[in-house]
């Protein structure tokens, strides 16, 4: 058989997640193995959410459980799998002392108390789009403990600061599943491969167009968000940007992080405080987003420089497009 250049067996397969960390493991501010461990934990545990999220409706995982998780949301199923799925990756692996998830109130303690890293998770983020195949995702973020080494981790490790982290990124469960990472240097992404069960480089070094031309907010809310807001989505309209909304985080930041564009979710009469969580969705999309070349502001400061005060604090949230979060910004009180 003539294999020509064009023909599948003469591309590459390109290089897996596992060998990326590995051949990036001595760009590592602290480079032991650990933090190369803890990121290929994540990512097993984002192949068997994969799994899970497109086998849901075949073997009953959708639908509500019956209860309220800590921030008053219904819970899913599949958000207490993946959460179950996520904490369990993390305690077997060692790596991580510690943990926080949009679904427990308090500290996770992994009893590794060896472990250098502490990590906040929304292990499975857009819940009102699982039932009806939406796309999802999982945030995760990394940071290394202040606590000494052998204590018992405390709250002090996951309030350090945006700025602070080691590592943050996503897993985003769409058309196809990608997962989306930053140490700190550059943002690179990882399509799954599923006939391979690994993650594929696909979108290495993701430069963000610094301006673009869709806004993403849930446009019921706009009546309550205050005038600056809604004169910065007037002039939106004025130009005929794309308004796309789908209502999962992960999944409207990482459109508007490859096309160009901005995802708001501004103070409502609902959400004073805004809506989403500091420390797993405001800190860890923040930090990716920066070292892409975009900006994430609360409105009146770097969501980064933002103090944390408690575990799942919210903070207003402006992320995208350098030129549009800057314009939004400057039309703020
Ligand atoms: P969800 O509550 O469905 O988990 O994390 C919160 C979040 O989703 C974001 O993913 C999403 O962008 C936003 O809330 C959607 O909120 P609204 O339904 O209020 O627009």
């Amino acid at each position: 058989m003539e294999i020509t250049a064009s023909h599948p067996l003469a591309l590459p397969v390109g290089v897996t997640l596992d060998r990326y960390i590995m051949n990036r493991q001595t760009a590592f501010p602290y480079a032991t193995g650990e933090l190369s461990q803890l990121l290929r934990d994540i990512a097993l545990a984002g192949k068997i959410i994969h799994r899970e999220v497109n086998r849901a409706g075949l073997i009953d995982l959708t639908g509500g459980m019956g209860i309220q998780n800590v921030q008053g949301e219904s819970q899913q199923k599949l958000d207490m799998i993946a959460n179950i799925r996520f904490c369990r990756a993390l305690k077997n692996g060692g790596e991580a002392c510690a943990i926080i998830s949009e679904e427990d109130e308090d500290i996770i303690f992994t009893g590794n108390n060896q472990g250098k890293y502490v990590v906040a998770i929304d292990p499975l983020d857009g819940s009102s789009n699982i039932d009806v195949n939406v796309s999802i995702g999982t945030i995760f973020s990394i940071y290394r403990r202040v606590t000494p080494i052998g204590s018992e981790p405390s709250l002090a490790d996951f309030l350090q600061g945006g700025r602070r982290q080691v590592a943050a990124g996503y897993i985003l469960y769409g058309s196809s599943t990608i997962l989306v990472y930053t140490t700190g240097h550059s943002a690179n992404g990882f399509t799954y491969d599923s006939s391979l069960g690994e993650f594929i480089l696909s979108h290495p070094d993701i430069h963000s167009p610094a301006n673009g031309q869709i806004y993403s907010c849930n446009d019921g809310n706009v009546d309550s968000y205050e005038q600056g807001i809604q004169n910065y989505l007037t002039d939106c309209r004025s130009k005929q940007y794309t308004a796309r909304y789908i209502g999962s985080l992960v999944g409207d930041f990482h459109r508007n992080l490859l096309k160009g564009g901005i995802y708001l979710y501004p103070p409502t009469k609902k959400n004073p405080d805004g809506k989403l969580r500091l420390l797993y969705e405001a800190f860890p999309l923040a930090f990716l987003a920066e070292k892409a070349g975009c900006l994430a502001s609360s409105g009146h400061q770097s969501v980064l420089d933002i103090r944390p005060t408690s575990l799942h604090q919210r903070t207003p949230l402006y992320i995208g497009s350098p030129v549009m979060v800057e314009k939004l910004v400057g039309l703020l009180q």
